[in-house]
């Protein structure tokens, strides 16, 4: 008998600096009353990333749903975007917001990610751009998606929000397609309690990004546009500095995670990981996601779900429903099949993973998977040897 965790186990736990270090830091804050609006500590924080990132052209934001959304304004993308329906919802409201239909397409089986194909057969005359999104960290395809883009003349922009520290050949993630936006959001590996960082080729759009998120301000008295307030505050911005110092650390805990969650599902029947990622691709390893075969697994997902919880592990099913079938973009009619998300979306279950979860339990999560396994398919053997021997004796007695 396994015994559930004492705590919740929650499917993210944000990392956070020594509390006598970050209270030592807010000092400088103290100090100036400076709380908001482009200060110090934001500029630096900006700085530290233009350099992590290497590029001037970074811009940040209060989260990022609101980057992604002013990026898309900032572009002038309008018409119709080709995206993915397998997201976080946050990714579709920001077309919305901006008038924008979205086109849903597939996605790819292995790493869930926008199929080029299905992108190409998708393009009208009112498409502008593509939208596609580095789900849990897993790089798009960056190469065909580029080339579809430069031959049919649209824009290429990727919601990173799960892609911070990412490389591809020794190159950030940032660096691929016209603009990306990462999220910092206090669930992600790297985090600013919330934020949102817009990248971009263009340096001309730095100035309209700028304005946006401040009102549209260019001086006290000259207002160039209708902005918005998505200005990061200085606390957001210092927890960012802490957080930075620690990423390396982070991404090497939440591998040997991921390493220890692949040896174990190696040998469950029914549970099924994305393929390990190619050499030239350094990974974040900030979600775990795996699929549940129900003929083989004994149960389906979303019963695996509710039995994680008894055990009080609250793992997500990111991303299900897909957001096509959520009512507010039900209305949206789907012109493509979109088969391989319908099918991942029932399957997907993301497993915790985090810097201090300790392999530990990560272990006794692996053994509580495996005794509902067993569990469930010795009732399934139970029952069917019931059925067998009732109907060999009815067949017996007539
Ligand atoms: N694009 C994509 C692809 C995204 O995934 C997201 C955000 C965005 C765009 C938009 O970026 P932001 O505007 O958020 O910067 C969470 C996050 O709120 C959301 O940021 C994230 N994606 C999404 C995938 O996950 P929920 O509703 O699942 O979060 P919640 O509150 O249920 O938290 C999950 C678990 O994390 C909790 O069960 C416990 C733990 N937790 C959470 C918080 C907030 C903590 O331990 N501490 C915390 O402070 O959306």
């Amino acid at each position: 008998m396994i015994k559930p965790f004492k705590k919740p186990i929650y499917v993210t736990k944000p990392f956070l600096p020594r509390f006598e270090d970050f209270c030592e830091s807010l000092k400088e804050i103290w100090d100036t009353h400076w709380l908001t609006n482009d200060g110090p500590v934001l500029q630096r924080f900006t700085r530290q990333l233009s350099h992590y990132f290497q590029t001037d052209n970074a811009c940040l934001f209060t989260n990022g749903t609101l980057a992604l959304q002013i990026g898309l304004q900032g572009m002038g993308i309008s018409g119709e975007v080709i995206t993915t329906p397998f997201t976080f919802v946050a990714t579709t409201h920001a077309l919305f917001w901006n008038k924008i239909r979205p086109v849903f397409v597939d996605i790819e089986p292995d790493y869930y990610t926008l199929d080029p194909e299905k992108v190409e057969a998708a393009i009208t005359p009112w498409t502008t751009a593509i939208l596609a999104v580095h789900v849990f960290g897993y790089p798009a395809n960056l190469h065909a998606l580029a080339d579809i883009a430069r031959r049919h003349n649209l824009n290429l922009i990727y919601d990173a929000a799960h892609a911070f520290g990412v490389e591809v050949n020794g190159r950030s993630i940032a660096h691929f397609g016209d603009m990306s936006m990462f999220s910092f959001h206090a669930t992600k590996s790297y985090h600013s309690l919330e934020g949102g960082l817009l990248t971009f080729k263009d340096s001309g759009l730095k100035s309209t990004f700028d304005y946006l998120k401040n009102f549209g301000f260019k001086s006290q008295v000259e207002v160039v546009m209708p902005g918005t307030n998505a200005k990061m505050t200085e606390i957001q911005a210092l927890m960012g500095i802490h957080v930075l110092k620690y990423f390396d650390e982070i991404i090497e805990k939440s591998q040997q995670i991921d390493t220890l969650y692949r040896e174990r599902f190696s040998t469950v029947p029914g549970i099924h990981l994305p393929p390990p990622l190619p050499e030239d691709i350094r990974y974040n390893y900030a979600y775990m996601p795996i699929e549940v075969d129900e003929k083989e697994f004994g149960m389906n997902r979303d019963e695996l779900y509710e039995k994680l919880n008894q055990y009080n592990v609250f793992a997500r099913r990111y991303f299900y429903p897909l957001i096509c079938d959520f009512a507010c973009y039900k209305s949206i009619s789907i012109v493509a099949s979109l088969k391989v998300a319908q099918k991942v979306s029932e399957r997907i279950l993301t497993l915790p993973t985090y810097y201090d979860l300790s392999l530990d339990d990560v272990n006794r999560i692996c053994d509580i998977i495996m005794h509902i396994h067993r569990e469930r398919t010795t009732a399934m053997q139970i029952t069917e040897e019931v059925t067998t021997s009732r109907t060999y004796s009815i067949s017996k007695v007539s």
